[in-house]
């Protein structure tokens, strides 16, 4: 963040009202609602949890306990049998539902497709019998590298319903980073696409993942299933690659929803930490199905007729929990959408949110200051006015650009929710519920209910109002994330660890610094870590030091993250050679390109420089922009 943001965000004090006419229809329609939702929960939360999950979720067998929290060790809805599958899909079809659009897809180069619940419901009937076909079971880890289409939430339904926990790579990073997570994960099987469309080009899926599994690289692959979409050419391998058009053909499209334990593994999800390799962060099934369902619905406030549409990828945690599993557990129709804004259509989503009469509308602030920069009358071009709510996620929103969302996007007559929460989290944690918080610009106002927050310092005191900290929640909730895959003791490390239990209460550390006002409404300011965020995605710095080290030109590297007007921050590398090498244009441009190849474009350095050599700290440890926490 830039000086001047911060400033603005210190001295900020607009405040929002929702209006009279979003209130009145809103599913939480006042603070004094809010307020005693919230205190509710707080009184019992386990009763909260118990309520909600037994009036919205199908359960194939109730729980015998609400929680089990023996830190950091976490279970809801023990021994209860749920299927998120089902929770999405089946249960929809015996009501009006049943022909409702679930999935309205916006494909580039101007396809597109809509698929009801009744449709959808069949296709991952017919993709879950074609895994079992390929010897998938319960248990079996299964990857998902695909581009954005409607077959990328189909095949994380149809791995949710046979109870095989997917991982999904996004479709942006290298063969090298996708390996390294197939590794990780002891993936059996891959999902991925012959190409997809990103910003005009097309991205050769298949030959990445050829790369990723060449030289038995991931001995624990044993099939490839192949979705196809962009007809170029590429090689399947005899007995391993397999079409899924030529198995759609053979395989049922009856597949009953398999019961499963609410808390057998949903998903393993990478993301980046302050040290070492991605974080596999781990979700169950019976506490995220509640939690991404019970936020979707109040903080999107979604009406039975709403076109929802949120911007983010699959790939992220975003794509996860609001593109496809709290939507369609609503029975919302979700647009998904494959195109970019660009170049030669800046416009794009303003089309989409015309053509598809879009009410709910959820993005980055990093598109937003791009949008900014394009000029309103891009969508003061457009009709905008199906628009009735804005969001947005994945890094604190300046003020300037949460104005202009609101008047030249929202009209100003649209409430923005601004969401602060993570991977780990699994849905949103603090956040305006829309018809009953009044939003400060660059505020994401006060926690959902039956989240309890606090800015604590490393004693885990909570600090006064207005006094910076850290962000950390006191107690359990069902979405939270259960551990990191194949390392448990990371996990306490990470999240558990940095702040001192409480009279034997663990707080977890969300690694964010904040601060909450005198009405105690939260400020997220930005990771405490060495975690940077490049238009909203998280990366290492240790990550890219270890992909520039990998170069046989560089001896040492140090990472930092430069405040940048549009990505919110840019990659900078200071890096020191090894004897033989010097200095040049030709060699940045390699190590650029190198960290691209290692990790994938989002991480690629936006400046390197060269240096004799790096601060180290008295203990030998590089240190540049950061302290030796
Ligand atoms: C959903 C997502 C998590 C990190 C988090 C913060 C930052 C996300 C906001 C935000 C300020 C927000 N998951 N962050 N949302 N900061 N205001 N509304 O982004 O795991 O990829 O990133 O993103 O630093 O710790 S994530």
């Amino acid at each position: 963040m830039s000086e001047s943001t911060i400033e603005s965000i210190l001295h900020e004090n607009r405040l929002f009202q929702p209006s009279a006419e979003f209130s009145q229809q809103a599913a939480v329609k006042s603070l004094t609602e809010y307020e005693q939702i919230y205190g509710q929960a707080k009184a019992d939360p386990e009763k909260f949890w118990a309520d909600l999950a037994t009036t919205e979720l199908h359960w194939f067998q109730t729980w015998d306990a609400v929680l089990n929290w023996q830190p950091p060790n976490v279970q809801w809805f023990v021994n209860g049998k749920i299927n998120i599958s089902y929770n999405c899909l089946d249960r929809h079809l015996t009501t009006a539902r049943r022909n409702k659009a679930a999935l309205i897809w916006e494909g580039e180069p101007g396809d597109s497709r809509t698929l009801t619940y009744a449709q959808l419901h069949r296709e991952v009937c017919q993709f879950a019998n074609a895994l079992k076909q390929l010897g998938v079971k319960k248990g079996d880890i299964v990857g998902i590298y695909m581009p954005m289409i409607p077959e990328a939430a189909i095949a994380m339904l149809a791995c949710a319903r046979i109870g095989a926990p997917h991982t999904v790579v996004f479709g942006g990073f290298s063969a090298e980073a996708l390996r390294d997570r197939l590794v990780d994960g002891n993936a059996k099987l891959v999902i991925t696409a012959d190409g997809g469309w990103r910003k005009d080009a097309i991205v050769p899926l298949k030959e990445q993942v050829d790369k990723a599994l060449a030289n038995g690289q991931v001995p624990s692959v044993e099939n490839v299933l192949v979705v196809r979409r962009t007809a170029q050419a590429m090689t399947l391998t005899e007995g391993r690659d397999h079409w899924w058009h030529d198995l759609q053909k053979t395989v049922s499209a009856h597949c009953p929803a398999e019961p499963l334990d609410s808390e057998d593994m949903l998903f393993i999800l990478y993301t980046s930490g302050s040290t070492g390799k991605p974080k596999g962060v781990v979700h169950t099934t019976g506490g995220y199905n509640l939690y991404t369902h019970v936020t979707t619905k109040w903080i999107f406030d979604l009406r039975e007729t709403d076109v929802y549409w949120c911007t983010a990828d699959v790939g992220w945690i975003t794509g996860h929990s609001y593109i496809v599993y709290g939507p369609l557990s609503n029975g919302a129709t979700t647009v998904m959408y494959e195109g970019a804004p660009r170049a030669s259509n800046l416009g794009c989503f303003w089309d989409v949110i015309e053509k598809h009469g879009v009410n709910v509308f959820y993005t980055a602030p990093t598109a937003i200051r791009a949008f900014i920069k394009m000029g309103e009358e891009i969508p003061n071009a457009r009709d905008l006015s199906s628009l009735r709510l804005l969001g947005t996620v994945g890094e604190p929103i300046n003020p300037e650009a949460w104005m202009w969302y609101n008047r030249v996007i929202g009209g100003d007559r649209c409430p923005i929710v601004d969401t602060w929460w993570q991977t780990e989290t699994g849905g949103i944690m603090i956040t305006p519920l829309p018809g009953a918080i009044a939003t400060k610009p660059g505020s994401a106002t006060r926690p959902f209910p039956g989240i309890f927050a606090e800015v604590v310092d490393l004693n885990g005191n909570s600090v006064p109002a207005n006094e910076g900290g850290y962000l950390a929640i006191t107690h359990p909730w069902p979405g939270m994330m259960r551990t990191v895959y194949g390392d448990p003791d990371r996990f306490r490390r990470t999240y558990w660890e940095h702040i001192p239990p409480r009279d034997g209460n663990y707080l977890y550390f969300a690694g964010d610094g904040a601060r909450q006002d005198e009405d105690g409404y939260f400020w997220v300011m930005g990771r405490v870590d060495d975690v940077i965020s490049v238009s909203g995605h998280r990366l290492g710095t240790m990550e890219i030091e270890s992909a520039l080290v990998s170069h046989p030109a560089v001896a040492e590297a140090a990472v930092v993250g430069k405040p940048d007007e549009l990505k919110g921050e840019e990659v900078v590398a200071f890096v020191t050679l090894e004897g033989t090498y010097s200095g040049s244009d030709a060699l940045i441009k390699d190590l650029k390109s190198h960290v691209v190849k290692e990790i994938g474009a989002l991480a690629r350095p936006g400046e390197i420089r060269f240096s004799d050599a790096l601060p180290k700290t008295d203990r030998g440890k590089l240190c540049v922009g950061c302290c030796d926490r």
